[in-house]
């Protein structure tokens, strides 16, 4: 079967690896890559020589097609485009912003741009810069979010510009790919069930709480300082609340005393497991997803749901 993005990208299966910060290395997206799907390495906010060391590993571990999402707000966001530039990474998406800055360097060394959107005046300034594709990104995922759901934005952003869209947010199944392709999609990106994956290297508590999350466990943090993050309810979470009300109730509030609770909370769930005061990003979908599995396992489960719900992709 042809798919626009498994053609433009050489990849089996139209799945996209969520990229999630300080989680997404070398061995889940070479285990994503491996199955037939797009394994995305998440550069977050890591230096580069983390960065490049799993980009090195990654191409060690396939000769298959794997990208890297540049996370736009990181302090060594210059420094990562220099790097996939050098490495010669093909596709990259980008996150949390516009990477039109940029956009020249990455066709110079013909590089396919994919970058999440949140909104249809965003996505359509993204086909303007020369995107290849977008990924609309609903407000259900985990990690820094949008205000929009995935049902009300995928539609209206395949309505607004004419390169491929990718559906993203609260897609764990072949029902949820199903149902993004029934909205005008090419391709999903899912990010919680990859998560649990047998590859996936987060820190086993952190895995532990999204196989046990339900589906009212996940709340934003962060909402007045622009930057609002999707996580499960723990007592950090508990604290950005509180914080925020009093915060919110003042004339001027004072977002770094916001920024700062949740600085370093993100490697504090990842590494450490610290499920209390760690900041435990997760999508809404996190209820569905309740084993752990191989990626390629994963990725063949949803496949077949997927074409058994819809003959033709
Ligand atoms: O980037 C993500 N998810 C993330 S990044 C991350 S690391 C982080 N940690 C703490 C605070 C902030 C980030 C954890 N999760 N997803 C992609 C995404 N991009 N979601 C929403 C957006 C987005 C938002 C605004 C993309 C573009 C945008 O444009 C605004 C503008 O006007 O440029």
């Amino acid at each position: 079967m042809s798919n626009v993005i498994c053609d433009l990208l050489g990849i089996k299966y139209p799945i996209f690896q969520g990229a999630m910060a300080w989680i997404a290395d070398a061995s889940l997206a070479s285990a994503v890559s491996e199955a037939g799907g797009l394994g995305i390495i998440a550069a977050g906010n890591a230096p580069a020589d983390i960065v490049r060391e799993e980009i090195r590993k990654c191409k060690e571990k396939t000769d298959k097609p794997f990208g890297v999402n540049i996370m736009l707000l990181s302090p060594f966001v210059e420094d990562i485009v220099d790097l996939v530039c050098e490495e010669g990474i093909k596709v990259i998406t980008t996150g949390a912003g516009d990477p039109g800055k940029y956009m020249d360097k990455f066709k110079e060394h013909g590089i396919c741009v994919i970058p999440v959107t949140p909104s249809v005046a965003h996505a359509k300034k993204m086909e303007k810069l020369g995107c290849a594709a977008v990924i609309a990104e609903g407000m259900e995922s985990g990690g820094h979010v949008g205000r929009t759901t995935t049902m009300a934005l995928v539609p209206q952003v395949v309505d607004a510009v004419n390169i491929p869209v990718i559906a993203a947010g609260g897609i764990a199944d072949g029902r949820g790919m199903a149902a993004g392709f029934m909205l005008g999609a090419k391709a999903v990106q899912i990010g919680t069930r990859f998560l649990v994956a047998n590859e996936c290297t987060v820190h086993e508590n952190y895995k532990k709480k999204v196989l046990k999350a339900k589906d009212m466990d996940t709340v934003t943090t962060g909402q007045i300082t622009g930057h609002p993050v999707r996580v499960l309810k723990n007592k950090l979470a508990r604290q950005f609340a509180v914080v925020e009300k009093e915060e919110g109730g003042k004339e001027k509030p004072d977002l770094e005393r916001i920024e700062a609770l949740g600085r370093g909370a993100l490697q504090r769930a990842v590494k450490e497991g610290d499920m209390d005061f760690g900041s435990v990003m997760s999508g809404q979908i996190a209820g569905m997803v309740t084993k752990e599995q191989p990626a390629k396992e994963i990725i063949e489960e949803i496949m077949s749901e997927f074409t058994a719900l819809v003959k033709e992709y």
